[in-house]
């Protein structure tokens, strides 16, 4: 959003490349101003998807401004100069066989023509375009007119293009976009571009882009794209927060309307089986919901995940015209608290077993994949696993939405990993994160299974500027949504993290007898427990254990256990779990494995092809530690649940 990034396109390039040269300001971004419902047909609504092929081209000129200079958005990009064919959603770099275009850093362009249905062309109708996400700073226009500049990955964006389409009907209409994955010292995640001077080293305007996070920096169009209508007045937001009693769950909700100050509103919640079981009117009310179902996690009940569907009815007067707009949104009735020592959902103790995972895969990179999607729920349960962090940045709201509906409870973490230079802690990068946190939460706020925020991965928590950076951070999120605790992971030592003070639970990550004292397996469980304990006689807060794990080559064995065997990766795991074991009983209330799949990072002496520390290789198929893990996360749901021992047997057919 330009708020976030004063000086539009022209000031980002001025940041971060003198090598990409200014391109004109622009305007036209909402910020975190108004809703972001997910797109959803209705009898209001309609919805065209833009997936396919799209077309692309990299703006290889030496100062990566062409595009800009030769306004490539006027025209058909074909008409500018070559275009390739490239999918939406998806990764551009692992597309083409172009070793240029896998490690491209600066601008990109996609376009697509698009037919619109002549009846979306009426007055009294809004058509939005949406992208789901894009990496990193986007600027889009539609027949050449820029109608949205939005900086950030993973995270949505719209615009209202309705005068666009309706005041100069162009058929088809061409959408632009231009894109650049460039990271600075303020971006999140944050990077830096270093031009390597050396006249003998390196050729001439030769850089890199440096990062300090340890996944491939996929940039594209990663979400859907979609235009969906609306009336020209419309439901803009809902937001939803709930209160339960064994007998009686409150449901209160706030509708904002955009377009008028004339306009009534109606609402009703219906069960799963389409029964009415309450109704209210107005912008805000609170709705009483008797016997309740409540929304539970996956194993700690035989019906988790359950939603009821709140459907808001607007109508409105406009230019002597009925406008009527309905929305339905998926609502489950939970609490969470914490204590000193428990995390618990609808008042019962709830422990985290479950993992980190990344948005990646061969060829799309980050783009979303519905059958990858669907692969994963199935094996997050086939695991027993209630639960996931996004490390290290939001996911796409279709996965969001699985979690919902099967209970998967979710640690939700925004782009802020790699924050390690002191720049970085800097008054215009905390301006920009808080931003992200607004957006993130008024795109997850009324999702059941998140149930916790997480602003970051382990930044340079020890710096003096963290104990403000962060102190305003958690604030602000907490602002935003009083009803969810905040946490940050963080991997700094527990007498020095000036961070940890401000949050709720103590997400912590320890590599023990890999990064530290590696090949060394005996060592954990003295490391591990004092790593508890000085944890938590510091802050008496409940604690995660957010990453732990070992690199492994599935078909690598070695007995006794060397480091990377598939061996290896299983005993640290067993050293790790009996020290769990003990601590789960007093205050540690979880553990997440590192990593679900293997996945792709930047190359380097300690990567093969990637990050290893995968139970799943990056195809999805288990190695000897998923089973290992399977058997513990079973274990720990049959005690602690009273779930029947039925449902292992049934997951083993997923
Ligand atoms: C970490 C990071 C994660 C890395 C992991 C590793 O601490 O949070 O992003 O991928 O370690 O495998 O090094």
């Amino acid at each position: 959003m330009a708020a976030a990034a004063p000086g539009g396109v022209a000031g980002l390039c001025r940041l971060l490349l003198p090598l990409l040269a200014a391109v004109p300001a622009a305007g036209g971004s909402r910020g975190a101003v108004g809703g972001m419902l997910y797109p959803r047909e209705s009898p209001s609504r309609e919805l065209k998807e833009l997936g396919g092929v799209w077309s692309f081209r990299a703006d290889f000129s030496p100062g990566r401004a062409a595009g800009f200079e030769q306004r490539w958005y006027r025209r058909p990009l074909r008409e500018t100069g070559p275009v390739i064919d490239m999918p939406v959603p998806a990764s551009f770099n692992d597309i083409t066989q172009d070793p240029n275009l896998e490690n491209y850093i600066g601008w990109v362009w996609y376009e697509k023509e698009v037919l619109l249905p002549q009846r979306w062309l009426q007055d009294n109708l809004r058509v939005v375009l949406r992208f789901g996400s894009a990496h990193y700073y986007s600027v889009v226009w539609v027949n050449g007119v820029q109608v949205v500049e939005h900086e950030g990955g993973h995270l949505p964006f719209e615009a209202d293009i309705s005068s666009i389409v309706q005041g100069s009907p162009q058929i088809p209409c061409r959408i632009t976009v231009a894109l650049n994955n460039t990271l600075t010292p303020h971006t999140l995640p944050p990077g830096s571009i270093e031009y390597m001077n050396d006249r003998t080293r390196y050729p001439k305007n030769y850089f890199v882009q440096n990062i300090r996070f340890d996944f491939f920096n996929y940039a594209g169009i990663h979400r859907p794209v979609v235009l969906y209508t609306t009336p020209s007045v419309y439901i803009d937001d809902i937001t939803v927060t709930t209160t339960s009693t064994e007998s009686v769950a409150k449901v209160q909700y706030q509708v904002s309307v955009v377009g008028s100050t004339l306009y009534s509103l109606s609402l009703s919640l219906r069960d799963q089986e389409g029964r009415v079981v309450a109704t209210g009117d107005g912008p805000a009310g609170v709705l009483k919901v008797s016997n309740p179902n409540l929304w539970w996690p996956y194993l700690m009940h035989e019906n988790p995940g359950y939603r009821y569907f709140l459907e808001v009815k607007m109508q409105a007067q406009a230019n002597e015209a009925l406008l009527e707009d309905v929305y339905t949104l998926p609502v489950g009735i939970r609490t969470i608290h914490v204590t000193s020592t428990q995390f618990l959902i609808n008042g019962k103790p709830f422990y985290f077993h479950g993992v980190n995972k990344h948005e990646d895969a061969d060829i799309r990179g980050k783009g979303l994949d519905w059958a990858l999607i669907v692969k994963d729920f199935n094996l997050l349960r086939w695991l027993g696993a209630n639960s996931f962090r996004t490390s290290h940045y939001p996911y796409a709201e279709e996965i969001m939405d699985l979690c919902d509906a099967y209970g998967i409870v979710v640690i939700d973490e925004c782009p802020g990993v790699g924050i390690k230079m002191p720049e970085s802690f800097g008054n215009k990068s905390l301006q920009h994160h808080l931003v992200v946190m607004e957006e993130l939460i008024r795109r997850d706020k009324n999702r059941p299974s998140v149930v916790m925020w997480s602003v970051a991965n382990e930044p340079a928590a020890e710096l003096p500027p963290a104990a403000y950076y962060f102190k305003t951070l958690v604030a602000h999120t907490k602002a935003l949504d009083p009803t969810r605790p905040v946490t940050f992971v963080t991997d700094t030592n527990y007498a020095v993290d000036r961070g940890a003070p401000y949050v709720d639970v103590i997400c912590v990550n320890s590599y023990f007898s890999w990064y530290h004292d590696p090949g060394h397996l005996e060592v954990i469980p003295l490391q591990l427990t004092a790593q508890f304990e000085n944890w938590y006689k510091t802050y008496q807060k409940p604690i995660i254990q957010s990453e732990y794990g070992a690199d492994s080559v599935p078909g690598l064995h070695s007995d006794p256990p060397l480091m990377f065997s598939e061996e290896y990766q299983k005993a640290m795991l067993r050293e790790y779990h009996s020290v769990f074991d003990k601590k789960r009983k007093e205050y540690v209330i979880g553990e997440l494995i590192w990593n679900f799949a293997d996945f792709m990072t930047n190359q380097g002496t300690t990567r093969v092809l990637g990050n290893k520390k995968g139970i799943f290789t990056r195809q999805r198929q288990p190695k000897s530690a998923a089973f290992v893990l399977r058997e513990r996360y079973w274990k720990i749901a049959n005690e602690s649940s009273c779930l029947p021992p039925i449902m292992k047997s049934h997951i083993l057919f997923l």
